[in-house]
């Protein structure tokens, strides 16, 4: 049962994808296909991305590799599209869980003309408006007093939305985190503040960023629920978020919630090569035996769920065709037009900006008088 404050993370599969002891799964088969999907879904548009970024047709990249789990099972126990998220950078999972389409992550991630932002996002910081996945900051923690406000919202106006606001364990020693999750606890705010402890902020080690034992019981501070979770097992994530986001939508105020996972690849394009220089091949390896994709097989082989080396093979050739044709149609649609940068900001575009605006009309214009 998921109790707050635990010693141990909760899990419903062990390590070695068995069940454990007194746990149940109610999952349907065509329910734990589909988490297997998704995250494989994940796995596999990190490959893609990383190629795309080594060729240069994008500039900037944070895999998920490792943490799909965590945020599959953040992305299938929230009400998809009803609640709203207030994610960070690395959380393409999440929004490829709760349903924003491929197309448009690569076209945010390129930069396209097709891109729903219109490339004034950097890349790698997707949002969606129709599935409520609000555009990512990449400054860390910054997501946190906007998602504890809009949770106040929600309780002000009586809704049954709330809110989910992720972040990495980094993001748990930053200042707006501690501001927003003291707000939305003395608001009775319903915020379900989620860390995907990684264990690694770039080069720091979680340990070496905070004195406090774990990261969930840093809720006791603001006198609000910490729970515990093996953010590795897809399938008590999934259920923990969707019990709290429950008690939540029935009255609750926020919650802490720590999923223990482990950021498998580099950290970003910056440090592509980490196990050369913060951390050791050995300890990746550890990690790396402990996939969260793999633990969810074995437990669907002692189903009778057995994935074939076939089937398998052609979920990843779908997936990988999905991308190629998401990446052709992006490229295809071009980079947007420089005077976008005075769009959608203002009705009426203010003196100042009308000033910049001529200039670089009258700029461009002298250039192509110039190449005539
Ligand atoms: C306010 C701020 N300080 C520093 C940085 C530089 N920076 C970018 S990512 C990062 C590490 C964040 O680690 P964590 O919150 O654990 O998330 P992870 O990337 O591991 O998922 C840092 C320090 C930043 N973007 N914003």
């Amino acid at each position: 049962m998921l109790e707050a404050f635990p010693a141990e993370p909760y899990r419903l599969l062990a390590e070695d994808g068995t069940l454990m002891s007194g746990a149940s799964v109610t999952r349907s088969p065509a329910q734990l296909r589909e988490l297997w999907q998704d995250m494989t879904t994940v796995r596999e548009f990190d490959r893609k991305l990383i190629t795309l970024l080594r060729q240069g047709r994008t500039t900037f990249y944070a895999q998920a590799s490792g943490m799909e789990a965590t945020q599959i099972g953040i992305a299938r126990g929230i009400r998809a599209g009803h609640d709203w998220i207030w994610g960070y950078y690395r959380d393409h999972g999440i929004a490829l869980g709760i349903g924003v389409p491929i197309e448009e992550l690569v076209a945010q991630m390129l930069g396209a003309n097709t891109d729903p932002n219109r490339g004034r996002q950097m890349p790698h910081h997707p949002g969606s408006r129709s599935r409520r996945f609000v555009s990512s900051s990449s400054s860390i923690a910054n997501q946190v007093p906007p998602a504890a406000g809009m949770a106040m919202a929600q309780r002000y106006l009586g809704t049954d939305e709330v809110t989910i606001c992720t972040f990495g364990d980094g993001a748990t020693s930053e200042g707006d985190w501690h501001a927003g999750v003291n707000m939305a606890a003395v608001n009775d705010a319903p915020c379900l503040f989620i860390c995907e402890n990684n264990q690694w902020a770039i080069s720091t080690a979680v340990h070496h960023q905070t004195r406090s034992e774990s990261i969930h019981i840093k809720a006791r501070a603001y006198g609000i629920p910490g729970y515990y979770v093996d953010g590795n097992d897809v399938l008590a994530v999934q259920e923990a978020v969707s019990t709290l986001t429950d008690q939540m939508r029935a009255g609750g105020g926020p919650v802490l919630l720590e999923c223990l996972t482990y950021r498998v690849g580099s950290h970003s394009n910056a440090d592509a090569d980490a196990e050369k220089t913060y951390r050791s091949r050995d300890e990746v390896k550890s990690w790396t035996g402990r996939d969260p994709i793999v633990r969810l097989e074995r437990f669907m082989a002692s189903q009778g769920l057995e994935i074939g080396a076939e089937e398998r093979a052609a979920e990843v050739t779908r997936i990988h065709s999905l991308i190629d044709s998401a990446v052709q149609k992006a490229e295809e649609s071009g980079q947007p037009d420089w005077r976008i940068m005075f769009e959608d900001v203002y009705g009426d575009l203010p003196v100042h900006l009308r000033w910049q605006y001529d200039h670089l009309r009258a700029e461009q214009l002298a250039g192509q008088e110039g190449t005539r």
